[in-house]
């Protein structure tokens, strides 16, 4: 009887495992290791999302790219500077990714930018990070756009250093051909923009900046850490990309609209492979962790725990923070290459 009820545990804890539906996991790499023909096909797919029809309701968007930005930019003021922000972003990446591979026939795993590879330690200055593949027409997304001039109400922070703002002019996502309808008037859609800020990008992209992050002891730590402060007096590499490529016009910089730039997918992508690492470090304990506050910035108020729940609207089911923290369970499936 004894026997019979221990044989009948370990089945359960064998089928337990069993109900796993992650088998053979995309490997996420960087974008530079893809071959030429997996940059075209990751591109084609971006477009084809492009040309998907609308699911979320939410308003102005027409397509399957433009429900990921709006459902961003509908939940902005709850998302950032908060305990769920890395979990948050980390389910909306892999809902883009999934929707890459299961609607646009995309057989690769969602890539990243290491920014860290390229970003200069010793010249603020230094324009090598914006003349990678990443930026290349051909091999990658695009550069930047002309320079236009910002005025005060457009540019509250006074950031210096303004290289563009206007429509991306080369590459796959260019107008008229790709427009983003969501956050501008009915019938008169923009173009994707950049307006790199070179300081910016150097030094927020410090890999020193990234092993700080990655020493944090704790979820909390870590979050606070990714994160920092909302100002340009101390850097923090969540900032790296929105402000060093999106700068004061460019769409990055905006913070509710900022994944109409395609390259919001490979930079919150590398944020979560450093994430990835950071759990790795200790599995046991960071595959159950969270903190945090619920509200943005609310140090000493009430904080996320395991069964908080986030949604990503109509993108994907309602989930809780501990399923989010395996990459490779039931909600989640996907790694990245040691
Ligand atoms: C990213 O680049 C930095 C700087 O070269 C390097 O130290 C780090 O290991 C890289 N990370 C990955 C995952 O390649
Ligand atoms: C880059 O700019 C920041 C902010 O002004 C400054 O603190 C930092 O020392 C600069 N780095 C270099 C290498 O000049
Ligand atoms: C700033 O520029 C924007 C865009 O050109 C314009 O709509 C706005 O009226 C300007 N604001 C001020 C205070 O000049
Ligand atoms: C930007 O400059 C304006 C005008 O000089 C000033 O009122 C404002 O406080 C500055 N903002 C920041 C964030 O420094
Ligand atoms: C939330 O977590 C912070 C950091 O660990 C802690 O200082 C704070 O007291 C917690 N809030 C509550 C209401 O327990
Ligand atoms: C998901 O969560 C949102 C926000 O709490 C809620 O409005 C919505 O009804 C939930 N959806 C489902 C299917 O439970
Ligand atoms: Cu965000």
């Amino acid at each position: 009887m004894r026997f019979l009820r221990l044989s009948l545990g370990v089945f359960l804890l064998v089928a337990d495992s069993l109900a796993d539906t992650c088998k053979n996991p995309p490997i996420r790499k960087e974008w530079r290791q893809l071959d030429l023909d997996e940059r075209r096909d990751y591109i084609r797919a971006v477009l084809c999302l492009a040309s998907q029809p609308a699911i979320s309701g939410l308003e102005n968007a027409a397509t399957h790219f433009d429900d990921f930005q709006a459902t961003h930019s509908d939940q902005t003021p709850s998302i950032h500077w908060v305990g769920h922000f890395a979990l948050w972003h980390r389910y909306f990446v892999a809902t883009y990714e999934k929707a890459l591979r299961e609607e646009c026939g995309y057989r690769g795993a969602q890539p990243y930018w290491n920014w860290s590879l390229d970003a200069s330690s010793t010249d603020n200055s230094s324009m090598a990070i914006f003349k990678t593949d990443i930026f290349d027409a051909d091999r990658g997304f695009g550069g930047n756009g002309k320079y236009l001039p910002a005025n005060a109400t457009q540019n509250p922070f006074n950031l210096t250093g303004r290289t563009g703002g206007g429509c991306v002019e080369n590459g796959p996502f260019t107008p008229p051909d790709f427009m983003l309808a969501v956050g501008h008037p009915k019938g008169q859609p923009d173009c994707l923009r950049r307006d790199w800020i070179p300081w910016i990008m150097n030094y927020f992209a410090q890999q020193s900046l990234v092993d700080h992050v990655l020493a944090q002891p704790d979820y909390t730590s870590f979050s606070r850490a990714l994160e920092n402060i909302p100002s340009f007096a101390q850097p923090n590499i969540h900032g790296s990309a929105h402000f060093g490529v999106g700068g004061v016009l460019g769409t990055l910089g905006n913070s509710a609209l900022s994944p109409g730039d395609p390259l919001f997918f490979l930079h919150h992508c590398n944020l979560d492979r450093v994430f990835w690492e950071w759990q790795n470090r200790d599995l046991p304990t960071r595959f159950h962790q969270v903190g945090g506050p619920i509200t943005p910035l609310d140090y000493t108020g009430k904080n996320v725990t395991l069964d908080f729940r986030v949604n990503i609207g109509k993108l994907a089911p309602n989930t809780t923070l501990e399923s989010l923290l395996n990459t490779q369970g039931n909600t989640l499936c996907y790694s990245y290459s040691e």
